[in-house]
């Protein structure tokens, strides 16, 4: 096999000390935190299309980077060396999953699906074989429906059954391959699921027809073995207007309204939670305490700019807080995987190692920063404290078990004529605790 990266050694762990640009500061895959493996805590993914399709091509101005990997790009030799490559690029980082879509395995033929799909076949048995013998496998797969012309109206929103009947072949056809290739999950991002105006738009009609399309391919997935989470990615806006899978709330309101709660879980996106309002660790704390906890795009997004960054993760707060509600949430399903890109300008193979190091470190100082969070107790006693009234007075309990009444509450409140301080909320206090633990 050639190697695409060559100059680049296998990445390692060397400590905070150490200088050496390819090497780990934090990542540090066989320490024990919590009782797990850092690398059992952060199972890591490679997503094929920024990593190895994206060139930095924008609206402005053409690809700054080659990823021809010494092949035609849009031949079926390209789709074999991002193989290569990529198999390459994971083994000298340590990661053991990647993500994909469809057409990110192999160029789509403009007229046959049936070819595409030949295609498919080809490519999951060549990635079989290449990886064969390592601990690379598959965290999710996922169809593409939102890149061709064709799912202009939406993919499971459509006002077109040929269109749908498309979305469904491709949504079938990536389950088949994504089992194949030992997939943990299988993402669904409503990329034109959404609208841009309502004037044209039929909402309930959409809503009906995507959970439909969802139902269907847990139906396929389970008839044909698969036992992993089907994941919603949710996100408010871009493409759309407004996306339908606005955020986590309101796509676990959507799966308990169809009844597909129990085959589904979230994918939480960071910059897709800064979109939509939202901190990444509230999207997170919202998907684990209706057990819906699945998987991370770990990404960040700019606080200057109004849409979808895909920057490698850098801000250590948002880590740590993310992994924070990651351990008290007892952990992914799925994983962390890198829905992420080098910006425009850092165009050299060195700058692919660079952002997964970066990325990589960035979660490794968040999970043992929010470890140490947890395990110094101050912040998780506080809060037990804060609701204390609720476990140590009878009226409490009675309210939590749900046998209190309205009338009994109120005749509580007429009897002592004015209710007891109900406590200082101490956030500068708890923010500085996270800091003592983060800088010591
Ligand atoms: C788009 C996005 C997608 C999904 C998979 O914002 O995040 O790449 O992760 O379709
Ligand atoms: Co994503």
């Amino acid at each position: 096999m050639s190697e695409f990266f060559k100059n680049i050694p296998e990445i390692k762990f060397e400590g905070k000390d150490s200088k050496n640009p390819f090497a780990f500061k934090y990542y540090d895959p066989e320490k024990v935190i919590m009782g797990k493996k850092m690398k059992e805590h952060l199972p890591f993914a490679m997503a094929w299309w920024h990593n190895l399709c994206a060139t930095g091509v924008d609206m402005f101005g053409a690809g700054s980077a080659d990823k021809s990997f010494g092949a035609q790009p849009g031949t079926m030799e390209h789709a074999k060396a991002k193989v290569d490559a990529g198999v390459e690029f994971m083994k000298k980082l340590g990661i053991e999953y990647y993500c994909f879509h469809d057409v990110d395995l192999v160029p789509e033929d403009p007229t046959d699906i049936n070819v595409t799909n030949a295609r498919l076949d080809e490519i999951s048995d060549y990635i079989l074989e290449k990886t064969k013998g390592t601990n690379i496998k598959c965290l999710w797969g996922t169809a593409n429906m939102f890149g061709n012309p064709r799912f202009m109206n939406g993919a499971g929103s459509t006002n077109s059954v040929d269109v749908y009947s498309f979305a469904a072949a491709q949504v079938k056809k990536a389950i088949d391959i994504t089992i194949k290739l030992g997939g943990r999950g299988y993402v669904f991002w409503g990329g034109r699921e959404g609208y841009e105006t309502l004037l044209n738009t039929d909402m309930k009609f959409e809503q009906e027809n995507i959970a439909q399309l969802m139902r269907m391919a847990v139906n396929y997935g389970r008839s044909k073995g698969f036992m992993g989470d089907f994941y919603i990615e949710p996100k408010p806006k871009e493409p759309m207007k407004h996306q339908y899978d606005f955020d986590a709330a309101t796509a676990i309101g959507f799966l308990k309204q169809y009844g597909l709660d129990k085959d589904f879980k979230m994918n939480i996106e960071a910059n897709h939670a800064t979109l939509a309002g939202h901190t990444f660790q509230h999207e997170l704390r919202v998907s684990a305490m209706n057990g819906m906890l699945g998987s991370v795009d770990a990404n960040q997004g700019d606080m200057l700019l109004g849409w979808d960054t895909d920057e490698f993760p850098f801000n250590v707060y948002d880590a740590t807080l993310a992994m924070y509600e990651v351990l008290k949430g007892g952990g992914l399903t799925g994983g962390f995987n890198f829905d992420s890109k080098n910006r425009r300008p850092s165009n050299t193979p060195e700058d692919m190692f660079h952002a997964f190091i970066l990325g990589m470190d960035t979660f490794a100082l968040g999970l043992i920063k929010a470890a140490e969070m947890i395990e110094d107790g101050r912040i998780d006693n506080f809060v037990k404290e804060k609701y204390s009234s609720f476990s140590n007075t009878e009226l409490g309990k009675k309210i939590r078990n749900n046998t209190a009444t309205l009338e009994e509450l109120a005749a509580h409140a007429c009897d002592i004529k004015k209710p007891n301080d109900p406590g200082s909320g101490r956030q500068e206090y708890l923010e500085s605790v996270m800091n003592n633990i983060l800088f010591s």
